[in-house]
């Protein structure tokens, strides 16, 4: 018989909430440089999160879902793949995307709602950004079916948060990988809210990380705003798989800072004192920008006129997408198969008969 407390977990931290490594004669496992490197796309992804949120109210873009808060679980996680690894991101995810390789330009596409904003360049191993809750999960199954069948030692990656762990796709997809040994890292940003359900209400286990148990598979629960504790994890399990020795389930607890997205308001299902004290005590940026600077390798000066070349940098991508023709309706149509069916043929076509007739403009 299984008693809950048989279940309990360590919960993973190296870096601590005043910035100080917990046992300093360990091992780092991230050089100061690549320290560094982290911060500053936390710290872009901070300041893009910003951006875009005042983009939506002024209705240059669509529904966006703000990730403030999960920055160091998205950046650190990131850093531990290789670009050759398959990651399988979900709405929240555009740091960890961007860290892989997406470019801005293409994150603007994609929130702006662009015919072209979910095609990837080539080369990206990355699948599409996911709106269904907990389908990336699947979906990170089969690429690592895939490359386990084709003996290529790439891993994948599925990024979701803690209400996709009540969806039946989730189990679906450990039982499987787990069967089959795939090489797959569930990355779960437990951010203790789905919508306005909270975590409490999701799930009656202790934690997220403990469900790996029944599948036979390893479970990990981390800090998630934490930059090396959450890279160190990751960094294992992604070796794991690698080396053929199966999936691991990582559960990061980390907080959303903002409203689900752009049409919710937080203020509604959590209290303000809780969101204060995840803000002042637990923000991820905070904490490594405390270390570096108390370690003399960074500085205020530094950080202004980081501030200012990514502000600069973001205005200039934004202004150039904004001047991007938008495509025809008819373009619409072009990639959904690879073989049209008879009856999107005749849709195209009726489409651009239409838009003939009205002179090309099927917006006015
Ligand atoms: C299959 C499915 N059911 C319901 C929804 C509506 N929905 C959108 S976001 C969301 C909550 C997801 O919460 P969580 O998985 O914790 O991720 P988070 O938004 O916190 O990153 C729901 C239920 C959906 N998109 N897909």
């Amino acid at each position: 018989m299984f008693e809950e407390n048989q279940l309990a977990f360590d919960r993973v931290q190296l870096l601590n909430e005043e910035g100080k490594i917990n046992n300093p004669s360990s091992d780092m496992p991230i050089s100061n440089d690549t320290m560094l490197h982290m911060y500053k796309w936390m710290k872009k992804a901070r300041l893009m999160d910003e951006k875009l949120l005042r983009m939506q109210r002024q209705g240059r873009i669509g529904t966006y879902a703000p990730l403030s808060g999960q920055e160091a679980a998205q950046v650190g996680s990131a850093f531990a793949l290789e670009k050759s690894d398959w990651l399988c991101p979900s709405y929240r995810d555009l740091a960890a995307c961007m860290v892989h390789g997406m470019p801005f330009d293409q994150v603007l596409r994609y929130v702006k709602g662009h015919l072209y904003g979910s095609r990837n360049a080539e080369g990206l191993r990355m699948l599409p950004i996911q709106i269904i809750i907990a389908a990336q999960t699947l979906h990170a199954v089969g690429t690592a079916f895939a490359a386990k069948l084709k003996h290529e030692h790439t891993v994948s990656v599925s990024y979701f948060g803690d209400g996709a762990t009540s969806q039946g796709d989730f189990h679906e997809a450990l039982n499987f990988a787990s069967v089959y040994q795939l090489p797959v890292v569930f990355f779960c940003q437990n951010n203790h809210y789905a919508i306005s359900v909270p975590r409490k209400q999701q799930t009656a286990s202790n934690t997220i990380a403990q469900k790996a148990i029944a599948y036979g598979i390893k479970g990990v629960q981390v800090d998630g705003n934490d930059l090396v504790g959450v890279y160190q994890v990751m960094k294992e399990a992604v070796q794991r798989a690698r080396n053929d020795e199966g999936p691991t389930l990582i559960e990061a607890e980390t907080y959303r800072l903002g409203p689900h997205t752009t049409s919710d308001d937080p203020n509604k299902y959590r209290s303000k004192e809780e969101v204060q004290q995840w803000m002042e005590k637990r923000d991820p940026i905070i904490r490594v920008k405390k270390y570096l600077i108390s370690n003399q390798l960074w500085n205020e000066d530094e950080e202004q006129s980081l501030v200012a070349s990514l502000q600069q940098e973001m205005d200039i991508e934004i202004d150039q997408v904004e001047k991007e023709p938008t495509p025809s309706l008819a373009e619409a149509f072009d990639y959904v198969y690879a073989t049209k069916s008879n009856q999107l043929v005749e849709q195209q076509k009726y489409v651009t008969t239409f838009s003939q007739d009205k002179g090309g403009d099927l917006h006015g």
